[in-house]
């Protein structure tokens, strides 16, 4: 969104991303990345709390490299301050340089573990994982560096035992090197702008240009772990599940490492901790008679119903029996698209759902229970069904409980604001295919993840989008061949390039809004006239992925005007009379554009950020809230298949 300034130029070389490390090619195979978890073989420690942390404030922002700040406590390279984990940084201080910031951070965490994850050498392993941090990230224990990750919103971790066994009873060190410069090639891109005018900028003057409408906190966002497992340990396991009446089967396969002498185990449990289907070895299938199927909220009366999937090996080395145990929860459920229908378990699936951010005053990106309760609370007492995870990965911890709430969930890369015609060459390439690896090997079990989408908006008209999005979704497809693929476009029908690829087309529009501002009665026409040219184009099935319009709340206007809480719900009811007559035909879905007001860079069209929500920041209702309510719960009674109407959705808090 942030335009280019006035007396710019965009740096050929930027001092800040020369210090970006580059990374190795993609890896043939990834690791993989399971969750961690309590099991009788593993045990968890949480690094959450406060860290010590010192933003690189010198000219180029490389003195934590040149004076290595990794080597000793960070308090003894300067002056630190106390940061929270999970959070991010921008909004903790009343520093507005430190709100802006760009370039190299640096986070400490010291802990003392646990006597016995350091003497069972060489058979315990010891695993230091983040659940994200923005963007780049090297990391270090005891001044050893042990990871280096480029992306945020994904998980990265390090294999940390030599290091820490080697000196039982003292303090581990974890510093962290974070930097939050996009370029061209990074997800989401971005570039850094050098103002020379020096009549009108200061020495060294510089700016980040993004083309995504939400503000960019940085900082380490989600939980940091310490986690054990046996030195032979089950690194990985897929499954994937397909049902007919009464049977289903779950295919699973498992990934060992640490040893070739191996057996393995499994066992499916019901809810009742009944042992539904064993089987054993690295891949096979598991039969389940009459399964209780993982239907979406609101659909059934007992939604997002999760088996477990217990996975035992026992391996042999150097003469030593050891075992690894992990659990998995699995919903058994298919997904199929028709060129007029999403069907989940063989049913019409209705998309009424939101699209949201991560997002909330003072934590900006960083994980927080409390917000994570109140927003399933208030999606499940607006009758949504389902989000899109506009427009990055979610934290896991969000995704469990849409797997246990029945949630569906579209599940989007960080692919956003992907425009210029730099971001869509090899180098770009190369990186989304790595980026889409790692979101489907982190939530390709979930039940609720029903279709994966490679990016919001890209510029998908241009020609060498045409290449780039047959590739990513090829890529993506022969990763994952049991779900469909989208991506979400605002380009014209005729003319947008990867639509052709696309299983189902998502797409955006806001008239009335940035199309003939305050003309609601156009509307029916051209909200009409886009399902038409879509459908007729390609047949395939269209979910409107974005509409809105901002509103403040407490503005009131009638006849309505625009960014008044009368506008917003008068635009929905325009959309919403589309709506119902296209779903008869071919439209499977509607998500809001937003579920909440979020913060976003600041600009003349900004008021403290994006006033979309139909929630405000602080989750409180506007207006337009009760209209998708009334809407939403409507279209759940025609739809659900359960024989009473639903009348409360109280009935189904679980
Ligand atoms: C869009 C974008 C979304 C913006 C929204 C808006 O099309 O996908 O990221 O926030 O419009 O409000 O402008």
């Amino acid at each position: 969104m942030a335009a280019a300034a006035p007396g710019g130029s965009v740096a050929g070389l930027c001092p800040l991303l020369l210090l970006l490390p580059l990374l190795p090619g993609r890896a043939a195979a990834l690791p993989g990345m399971l969750q961690p978890r309590d099991t009788p073989s593993r045990e968890r420690k949480e690094l959450g709390g406060l860290w010590s942390f010192r933003a690189d404030l010198s000219p180029g922002r490389d003195a934590g490299f040149a004076q290595r700040w990794y080597r000793q406590p960070l308090r003894q390279t300067g002056p630190v301050i106390d940061m929270p984990v999970p959070a991010s940084f921008n909004d903790m201080t009343q520093d507005p340089s430190l709100e802006n910031y760009i370039g190299w951070v640096w986070y400490e965490k010291e802990v003392l573990l646990p006597a016995r994850w350091l003497q069972d050498s060489p058979s315990t392993r010891v695993v230091l994982r983040f659940g994200s941090a923005h963007y780049y990230s090297i990391v270090w224990v005891n001044g050893v560096q042990v990871v280096e990750h480029e992306g945020g919103h994904l998980p990265f971790e390090a294999d940390i035992s030599s290091i820490v066994q080697g000196s039982p009873g003292t303090l581990c060190r974890v510093t962290v090197a974070l930097n939050n410069t996009l370029t061209p090639h990074t997800l989401p891109p971005g570039s850094i702008q050098y103002m020379t005018d020096k009549t009108r900028y200061p020495k060294n003057y510089f700016v980040q240009n993004t083309r995504f409408d939400f503000f960019n906190y940085a900082g380490i966002h989600r939980p940091v772990v310490l986690y054990t497992t046996p030195s032979a340990y089950i690194d990985d396991i897929t499954v994937t599940t397909t049902s007919s009446e009464h049977v289903a089967m779950v295919q699973y396969q498992v990934s060992v490492v640490g040893s070739t002498a191996y057996s393995l185990s499994l066992s499916l449990r019901d809810q009742e901790g009944k042992v539904v289907a064993t089987g054993d070895g690295p891949e096979g299938e598991l039969k389940v008679l009459n399964p209780n199927l993982w239907w979406p909220y609101l659909m059934h009366e007992n939604p997002g119903y999760l088996y477990s999937l217990e996975v035992k090996m026992q391996a042999q080395v150097e003469g030593a029996l050891l075992e690894d145990v992990y659990t998995l929860p699995v919903g058994i459920r298919t997904v199929h698209v028709t060129s007029t229908q999403f069907l989940i378990n063989g049913r019409p699936f209705y998309f009424h759902g939101v699209n949201k951010h991560e997002d909330s005053d003072i934590r900006g990106k960083g994980l927080d229970w409390a917000l994570i309760m109140k927003d399933f609370n208030l999606l499940r007492w607006l009758g949504a069904n389902s989000f899109r995870t506009s427009h990055y990965p979610y934290a896991e911890e969000i995704m469990d409980l849409c797997d246990a709430y029945g949630i569906v969930v579209i599940d989007e890369c960080p692919g956003v604001g992907i425009k210029l015609p730099e971001s869509f060459g090899n180098k770009s390439l190369q990186h989304h295919l790595a980026v889409m690896e790692e979101l489907i090997r982190r939530d390709k079990n979930r039940p609720s993840v029903v279709m994966w989408s490679v990016a919001n908006e890209p510029a998908s008209e241009l020609p060498p989008a045409g290449f780039y999005f047959k590739t990513v979704i090829a890529h993506t497809k022969a990763l994952d061949p049991s779900r469909p693929v989208t991506f979400v476009t605002e380009a014209n029908y005729a003319l947008d390039r990867g639509a052709p690829y696309v299983d189902v087309i998502c797409v955006n529009s806001y008239f009335s809004w940035y199309h003939d501002p305050g003309h609601l009665e156009v509307i029916p026409l051209q909200l009409t006239a886009q399902f038409e040219n879509w459908y007729k184009t390609y047949q395939k099935p269209i979910i409107q992925s974005e509409y809105g319009a901002d509103s403040v709340p407490g503005l009131h206007s009638d006849p309505p005007l625009m960014f008044s809480e009368e506008y917003q719900k008068a635009m929905l009811k325009e959309y919403h009379a589309v709506f119902d007559k296209k779903r008869k035909e071919y439209v499977i879905g509607e998500l809001i554009w937003n579920f909440a007001d979020f913060m976003t860079n600041q600009g003349t069209t900004r008021v403290l950020g994006n006033k979309k929500g139909i929630f405000t920041r602080q989750r409180q209702p506007k207006a337009a809230a009760f209209v998708l309510r009334e809407r939403y719960w409507k279209i759940a009674n025609e739809s659900s298949c359960l024989p009473p109407v639903i009348t409360s959705h109280a009935l189904f808090l679980k």
